[in-house]
């Protein structure tokens, strides 16, 4: 070991490693990256080698600064916070960094000095697509808070070799390729190869008791295979950073060395890659179960590699297990590191021989969990025969602990039927575990994402244990780092608030709040506008790189960017652009003001209806682009391949933001929030956060329709008949007809015959009930669109009051309701 005490002490000795921030440091490392790192020149370098270089030049600073929280953690012995999620968005990494180093226009200048344009170089990145929608992307603004709050954290998760798929559109439908995100290596992560653990599955368990008569059981797995750390450090804005820890699966050294020896050499390789199968692929689906094998081994494996390294922490820092729930707490994002209960029963009482009391004592108190979705198809349930074929003895201490928690509440004042519900197996039919009771009963915390979402878990889905334990259940509503989503993707707008407040809201978003009295200012909205309208003119460059489809900037750009779904309702959308369609073509009316309707999102591979629901669209707007007659005021735009990159040219050219969700389907959104911080005004109905936005920036200030939660729950109640609306409405069944149409379909009058059925016989999402109530509400937003000092003025309201939804916000919750986790500044 060096005789280092303080890594402050070595970094300000002099001729140490150059890690200034001037623009000449930068320029000196940038250099020394091309020519030590990748072995270089600049007159044969790709523009790749320069981003390499770059990003090279950049982790090293942020490391610096991770050693440093990671020495103040550790000797203030702090607690911290270890976040357990499958998936990640976090983005792209440079310019996020550039910005929390404060080093953007130092680089600039320096790459400048060197011919290059760093909005080309930070254009080169490809973004790790780990996650399929907002929860990844929430977990990713959460590690931007952490950093940025100085919270002892670490977050853990699945390096997935292809990532979310790449979505291209042929023919107006949806295909699908591999996401090779790894491809030119990925600059920002450092490969822990000490850091591996070994992972087992399947075999047998062996009970047996020793001369005390003590019960030890013994799992003989049929197979082994290891997890190695890759580290990403986050950076904080002028603070710390934290590591994001994701684990690659790789075939254990050991590994089938007979069949090797006995000359079967293929045979060995074979069964090293499909050891390495486990972290090939993200499952593409949001919020849909796909019940594969290979999934629930996906999640055994990062939550068994994620916990045994935070018990390795643990002990390093000389401490008892008795006394991990006091040091660490650890978060589950939704139920898909839930297996994480019964692992850490397993460690602390098989491998390290705690008795089952005390055990269970540290994990309750170690986990909590967060719920994001009450949709049924989205709970997960694990088959009881594919649980025992792969972890044969988590299954039996997921029974172990079912069986206790029955004695338990039997003893409470509940009903059989409530009992039965609240068991942690489903025996109706083919024996399933309920996840979310696992997570529920084994975490001292239970939240959801939002106000409204919380209150119906609360009502709903987790009711019998709010009961049972109403403490236990609390909200945190989701938030959104403004760093990313505004000070980096909208720079423009950035810079006009901090003329005019200063920067202290990149801190404190609610400083945002000094804003409103400028509303009322019209050289302020004027420079207001301008700036929408730089960003509209960029966001139209980019349509047009896109789709090759011409906008005017000066069109109303309406926006909905999110997964594809039916409960999210992008077919609303589309009956509402129908309906405009078909005033002009047969009315003869042309009253809209010029609009481009945008929309972008991924559909599941599997997922037939949100598939067609692409298509649907793309045809729509196959019929509208190319019609003269309507073309000059309608276009609409389906973007390929929606991305957190895609994203940050999105947001800041938005005008209007569709949150259009059947009330009582969307946990909490957070795109909502995202258009809402950089000056969209929302059309949207009373679910999940939107519900906050509206509460924050008022009711006069955001376009309302539809139904409510509790009026769709009624409706439904009642018997809902889509049919009656239809025939009752003429011009809604003018537009559904049409669905079925030759003018749209081409000759295939089957195309969108399911979608056409669906709505007019089930409509599960109520679109046909809510139809009216959308129509009207959006006549009304063409209203004030016409009146362009009024929407100014309403659009910096928005912004003004978004304080709420900073993601800094969310993880103070976090820390004050559940983690009781203080900051370490350094
Ligand atoms: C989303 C919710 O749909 C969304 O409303 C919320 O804002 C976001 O989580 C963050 O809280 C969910 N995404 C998934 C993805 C999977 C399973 C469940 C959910 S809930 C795979």
């Amino acid at each position: 070991m060096p005789k280092i005490k303080k890594t402050e002490n070595y970094f300000t000795q002099p001729g140490v490693a150059n890690i200034g921030l001037s623009k000449e440091d930068i320029k000196t490392s940038f250099l020394e990256k091309l020519f030590y790192s990748l072995g270089r020149i600049p007159v044969v370098a790709t523009k790749n080698d320069f981003y390499t270089s770059l990003a090279l030049t950049v982790r090293d600073r942020v490391f610096r600064k991770y050693v440093k929280s990671l020495e103040q953690y550790v000797e203030e012995d702090a607690r911290g916070v270890a976040y357990l999620s499958a998936e990640y968005l976090p983005g792209p990494h440079l310019g996020n960094n550039l910005l929390n180093l404060e080093i953007m226009e130092e680089t600039r200048e320096a790459l400048a000095e060197l011919n290059l344009n760093l909005d080309e170089i930070l254009n080169e990145e490809v973004e790790p697509g780990l996650g399929n929608g907002g929860l990844g992307r929430l977990a990713s603004c959460y590690m931007d808070s952490l950093a940025t709050l100085g919270i002892p954290s670490i977050a853990y998760g699945i390096r997935y070799e292809f990532g979310i798929f790449k979505q291209e559109i042929q023919d107006g439908w949806q295909i699908e390729s591999t996401d090779k995100w790894l491809h030119n290596r990925n600059p920002w992560e450092v490969i822990r190869p000490e850091i591996s653990f070994e992972v087992k599955f399947g075999g047998h368990t062996e009970h047996s008791r020793d001369q005390d008569n003590k019960l030890h059981i013994e799992w003989i797995p049929g197979t082994e295979i290891k997890g190695t750390a890759f580290d990403t450090p986050i950076l904080g804005y002028q603070s710390n950073a934290i590591i994001l820890r994701l684990w690659k699966a790789e075939a254990t050294e050991s590994f089938d060395f007979a069949a090797y020896n006995l000359g079967d050499y293929y045979r060995a390789v074979e069964k090293k890659m499909r050891s390495e199968n486990i972290t090939k692929v993200l499952y593409p689906n949001d919020e849909n179960l796909s019940g594969k094998e290979l999934r629930l081994k996906q999640q055994y494996f990062f939550v068994c590699c994620s916990l045994k390294d935070i018990i390795r922490l643990h002990l390093l820092q000389g401490r008892k297990l008795e006394t991990l729930h006091e040091k660490f707490t650890i978060q589950l994002n939704d139920t898909h590191p839930s297996i994480a209960v019964a692992e850490l029963m397993r460690l602390l009482v098989d491998v390290h021989q705690m008795g089952w009391e005390d055990a269970w004592k540290v994990t309750q108190n170690t986990f909590a969990y967060t719920n994001h979705t009450l949709l049924p198809e989205a709970l997960e349930k694990w088959p009881v025969n594919l649980l025992r074929n792969l972890l044969p003895r988590h299954l039996e201490i997921i029974y172990e602990i079912n069986s206790r928690f029955i004695t338990e509440i039997r003893e409470k004042d509940f009903s059989g039927e409530q009992i039965s519900r609240m068991f942690l197996i489903d025996d109706r039919g083919e024996p399933t575990v309920r996840m979310a009771h696992l997570a529920t009963v084994g975490s001292y915390k239970v939240n959801g994402v939002s106000a409204l979402h919380s209150g119906l878990l609360q009502e709903q889905v987790l009711k019998d244990f709010a009961q049972l334990w109403p403490k236990k259940f609390t909200n945190v509503t989701n938030g959104i780092t403004h760093r990313r989503f505004l000070a980096v993707s909208n720079p423009r707008l950035a810079a006009l608030i901090s003329e005019n407040i200063g920067k202290d809201w990149l801190t404190q978003l609610d400083k945002l709040k000094g804003l409103e009295p400028f509303a009322a200012n019209k050289d302020f909205r004027s420079k207001w506008m301008q700036v929408k309208l730089e960003n509209k003119k960029n966001l139209a460059t980019h349509i047009k790189e896109l789709t090759g489809i011409e906008i005017k900037p000066e069109m109303l750009l309406d926006i909905q960017v999110k997964r594809i779904h039916e409960y999210k309702r992008q077919h609303l959308k589309v009956l509402h652009i129908l309906s405009l369609y078909l005033q002009i073509k047969k009315d003869k009316q042309n009253t809209v003001p010029p609009t481009a309707f945008v929309f972008a999102g991924k559909a599941a591979p599997g997922y037939f209806m949100a598939k067609r629901i692409i298509k649907l669209i793309t045809s729509v707007g196959d019929l509208i682009n190319n019609d003269p007659e309507v073309n000059g005021t309608l276009k609409v735009i389906f973007l390929p391949n929606f991305s957190v990159k895609l994203a940050q040219h999105v947001y800041p050219g938005a005008d209007l933001s569709e949150q259009i969700s059947m009330a009582g389907k969307e946990a909490s959104g957070t795109g909502n929030m995202k258009f809402a911080l950089n000056g969209a005004l929302t059309v949207g109905t009373l679910d999940g956060a939107n519900v906050e936005i509206r509460e924050e920036v008022g009711e006069e200030n955001f376009f309302l329709f539809g139904l409510t939660t509790e009026e769709v729950a009624d409706k439904k109640k009642q018997g809902y008949h889509p049919y009656k609306i239809y025939s009752e409405n003429e011009n809604l069944k003018r537009v559904i007809d049409f669905l079925i149409s030759d003018e749209l379909t081409k000759g295939d009058p089957e195309l969108f015959r399911s979608v056409y059925d669906n709505l007019l016989n089930q409509d599960p999402y109520l679109l046909l009930e809510d139809y009216q109530s959308y129509v009207d509400q959006m006549e009304n937003v063409y209203k004030v669109w016409q009146d362009p000092e009024k929407w100014a003025q309403m659009s910096i309201l928005n912004v003004a009051n978004m304080g709420k939804f900073s993601s800094d916000r969310s993880i103070k919750d976090y820390c004050e309701k559940i983690w009781k986790v203080g900051a370490v500044k350094v």
